[in-house]
C-alpha cells in the first residue's frame, strides 16, 4: 500500500507494469517501457501515425482513442482496444460520432484526445474546427455510440480535460486557450459547469513557467488523478530553442476542494524527448502525454505520452516516488497559488 493514497480510483491490478530498471540515472522517477514506442508507422490501412491519445480500463482490458495521422494529413480519431495496454487493435474505421438524433456528426478534423470517465459515462474531448481550432466532446456509455454534446468552448482553445468527478457540485475542465497557429503563449484555465453544457466560473490555474523547459506554454496532459495530496496532474510544457519547440512534461498538485490553487508545482520535467522515437519523427523532439492508468492498490501510475507527433509512448512511475520528487522540487508563483480570479 503506498503512503499517498490514490482516491475513488477501482483497483487496477492489470495495469501495465514494469519496474524501474536497476541503476537508472535518470533524476525523476519516471521511466519508459523498455518495449517503446508501442505503436509503429503505418498502424492502420489509411493511417500514417498514432501517437498523442487517451486510455482507459474497459471491461476485462483497455480501450483507446487515438491520434490518428489520415494518409491525406488531416488528423482524426480513431478507437482500439487492447487485453494488456500495450499491444493494440486498432479499428481503421474513424470513431463515427452522431449527433443527439443519431446522425452522423463528424468533425473536419480531430486531434489530441482525451477520455475521462465521470459519473457512468466516458467523455471523449478532442481539438477541432469551430471555425478555428476550439474543442469538441462526445460521451459513450459503450463504446459503440460517441454522442456529441455542445462544444464547451469559443475558439481559440485546445487541450481540455475533465476531472472525474464533480467538485463542490460542478463539473471541471481544465483548458489551455489559443491562437490560432502553432500558439507562442498558454496557460492552463479551469472553467466549471453545472450539466456539462454551460461552463463559466472560469479561473487560472497556472502560468507557463519562466524561460526554461515549460517556458513558452504549458497544457493539461492527463485527467488529473485524485490523491490524499491533492489532484496530480501531468501536464505538457514548451520550451524554445533555435531548432524549434521541445515539449516535455511536468506534473503538479492541485488543491483538492479549489484545484485552480496549486499547491506544489515541480519545478523539473519529469520526461524529456531522449529516445530514438521521440527526437526523430514528423515533429522531433515532443513527449505529449493524453492519459494515465493508476492502481491505488500499488500506487502504480502508467502515463501513455505521444513521441515525435509519430508514436505512441508508454512511462512508469510510483505515486509515493512521485509525489516526494515533486515536493522535493517545487517552486510555486503568485499565480500559481492563488485562487485565479481579478
Ligand atoms: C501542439 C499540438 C500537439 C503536437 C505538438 C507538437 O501544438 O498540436 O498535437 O503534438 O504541438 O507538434
Amino acid at each position: 500500500m503506498s503512503k499517498v493514497r490514490i482516491l475513488n480510483t477501482p483497483g487496477l491490478p492489470n495495469i501495465p507494469w514494469q519496474e524501474r530498471p536497476a541503476g537508472d540515472t535518470h533524476d525523476a522517477p519516471v521511466w519508459r517501457y523498455s518495449g517503446n514506442p508501442i505503436t509503429g508507422r503505418n498502424p492502420a490501412p489509411g493511417v500514417a501515425r498514432i501517437f498523442n491519445s487517451a486510455v482507459v480500463p474497459w471491461q476485462d482490458g483497455f480501450i483507446a482513442v487515438f491520434r490518428g495521422e489520415q494518409v491525406n494529413g488531416i488528423p482524426h480519431v480513431y478507437q482500439g482496444s487492447s487485453k494488456d495496454g500495450i499491444h493494440w487493435n486498432i479499428d481503421p474505421e474513424k470513431v463515427p460520432f452522431v449527433n443527439e438524433k443519431g446522425e452522423s456528426f463528424l468533425p473536419l478534423y480531430a486531434y489530441d484526445p482525451r477520455l475521462v470517465k465521470v459519473e457512468d459515462t466516458y467523455y471523449a474531448m478532442w481539438c477541432q474546427d469551430f471555425y478555428g481550432a476550439s474543442i469538441g466532446m462526445a460521451k459513450t456509455k459503450d463504446f459503440k455510440t460517441f454522442t456529441r454534446v455542445e462544444n464547451p468552448y469559443i475558439p481559440f482553445n485546445r487541450n481540455a480535460v475533465l476531472f472525474p468527478r464533480k467538485v463542490n457540485g460542478r463539473y471541471l475542465l481544465l483548458s489551455r486557450p489559443s491562437d490560432s497557429g502553432h500558439t507562442p503563449f498558454g496557460d492552463i484555465w479551469l472553467s466549471q459547469s453545472p450539466d456539462m453544457t454551460f461552463w463559466g466560473m472560469h479561473r487560472h490555474v497556472m502560468s507557463s513557467g519562466g524561460p526554461w523547459w515549460e517556458g513558452v506554454k504549458i497544457g493539461s496532459g492527463a485527467a488529473p488523478i485524485e490523491t490524499s495530496e491533492g489532484w496530480l496532474l501531468f501536464y505538457h510544457g514548451a520550451s524554445s530553442t533555435c531548432n524549434g519547440l521541445v515539449y516535455s512534461f511536468g506534473a503538479a498538485i492541485l488543491d483538492i476542494n479549489e484545484p485552480s490553487k496549486v499547491l506544489y508545482r515541480c519545478e523539473n520535467f519529469l520526461l524529456t524527448p531522449e529516445e530514438w522515437y521521440e527526437e526523430r519523427g514528423f515533429v522531433p523532439n515532443v513527449c505529449f502525454p493524453c492519459a494515465t492508468l493508476q492502481d491505488p492498490d500499488t500506487g502504480r501510475i502508467a502515463i501513455y505520452y505521444g513521441a515525435a507527433d509519430t508514436y505512441l509512448g508508454l512511462a512508469f512511475t510510483q505515486v509515493d516516488l512521485l509525489v516526494d520528487y515533486i515536493k522535493n522540487y517545487s517552486r510555486t508563483t503568485i499565480t500559481d497559488e492563488e485562487i485565479g480570479i481579478r
